[in-house]
Order: structure tokens, then C-alpha cells, then sequence
């Protein structure tokens, strides 16, 4: 059925397109419960904590005044599809790590989101290229329902790791799994690996 869907790809494309899974045009929404509001709230803060040198709690001008960047990224789903060359805008994760320091002794980290949503990486994952805070996608606020204000971007794992309306992350000694890994879904997420679940 993949193949099928995919015949529209040009060869580049397709290799682009990780195994099981097919292009889509539009963008879906997948969510848990949906957006918590659509305006920032007065008392929104996003709060780094944990096994970090240097602890940190930005309100969302701040986080708009730290260095940003902007990247073009594939996402894949876990359902099935894949969207190409999704362009976001927001402070790269490098920058995060360097300026927060994570002690030797982290790691994980949790992301936390709004309404209890959380996902778990390995701290290595933080580090790949593309992972980002973003808080523009097409050159425009984030949509209530794409994670207004703040979403992480882990572009080299199913898209259920870039946590929408992010306001925490917690560095750790020792892995914590999230939401939808702790029913099922695989803790590792490489869609180059088909890691769709966990049994
Ligand atoms: N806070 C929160 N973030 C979340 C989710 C969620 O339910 N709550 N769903 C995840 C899943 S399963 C996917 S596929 C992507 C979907 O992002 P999108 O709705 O912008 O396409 O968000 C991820 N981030
Ligand atoms: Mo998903």
C-alpha cells in the first residue's frame, strides 16, 4: 500500500521515505487531547531541570530573545505517514546544551508538555542535527494544534518524541518512559528501523 501511495515521488523522494511509511501533503494532527489554549498564558514558563550545570526558567519572550535558527526537516509518524522538507523556526538544541551543561551523570531527558503529555529520549538524541524548540513553522506561530507556542522538533524519530506545547525538560540519570512509550510504543522510535512498538 506504501508503494502505492508513493508513486507520485521522484527517486529522491523516496528515499527519503522511511520503510511502511507514505507522503502526505497536508499536515495531520495527532494529539492526546488536543491544544491547551490558544493564547500563552500569563504564568507559561518553560523550565529546564535536572542533572544540568546551569538550571534554567524562560518565559516566552525570553525564549524568543535566545540565538534561533530555522530547519528543514522530514517527519514520520508512527500511523504511517511521512511529511518532506517541513520548515521550522526556533532555538537549536545544540545552543540549549551548551548553555544549560548537562552534568556527567545525565543520561535522559523527559520533555514535558502541557496537560501531562511527556516523552523520553536518550541525552545522544538531544544532540543530532535538526533538534530544535520551535516556535514558527512556515514562517508563522506555531497553530494552536501543531503545539502553539513552543514544540520540540526530534526530526530522526517517529514524530511522537517532538512533544507539542513543550514547557519542560528534565534532564536525568537514567531513563523515564514517556506517555506513549510507557503503552507500547518502542522507547528507541527509529523510523529508519521500523521501532514502531514495543512488542
Ligand atoms: N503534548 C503532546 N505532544 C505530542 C502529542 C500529544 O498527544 N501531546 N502527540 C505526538 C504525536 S503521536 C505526533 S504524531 C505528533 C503530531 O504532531 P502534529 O499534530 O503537529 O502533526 O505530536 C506528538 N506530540
Ligand atoms: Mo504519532
Amino acid at each position: 500500500m506504501g508503494l502505492l501511495r508513493n508513486r507520485g515521488l521522484t527517486d529522491e523522494e523516496r528515499a527519503r521515505i522511511p520503510p511502511g511509511q507514505h507522503r502526505v501533503r497536508n499536515f495531520p494532527v495527532l494529539d492526546v487531547q488536543g491544544p491547551p489554549y490558544h493564547e500563552i498564558p500569563d504564568d507559561w514558563d518553560l523550565r529546564i531541570w535536572g542533572d544540568v550545570t546551569r538550571p534554567q526558567r524562560w518565559g516566552f519572550d525570553e525564549v524568543l530573545g535566545l540565538p534561533a535558527v530555522s530547519e528543514v526537516t522530514d517527519i514520520h509518524c508512527v500511523t504511517s505517514w511521512s511529511k518532506l522538507d517541513t520548515s521550522w523556526y526556533g532555538v537549536p538544541m545544540a545552543w540549549i546544551l551548551e548553555t544549560v551543561a548537562p552534568l556527567p551523570s545525565a543520561t535522559h531527558v523527559v520533555a514535558h508538555a502541557e496537560a501531562g503529555y511527556t516523552t523520553n529520549l536518550p541525552l545522544e538524541a538531544l544532540g543530532a542535527p535538526g533538534v530544535l524548540l520551535a516556535y514558527e513553522y512556515d514562517g508563522l506561530p506555531l497553530d494552536p494544534e501543531h503545539g502553539y507556542p513552543l514544540r520540540l522538533i526530534v526530526p530522526q524519530l517517529y514524530f511522537w518524541k517532538s512533544a507539542k506545547w513543550l514547557r519542560g525538560l528534565e534532564f536525568r540519570h537514567g531513563d523515564l518512559p514517556g506517555f506513549w512509550e510507557r503503552r507500547g510504543y518502542s522507547n528507541s522510535a527509529d523510523p529508519w528501523k521500523e521501532e514502531r512498538y514495543s512488542f
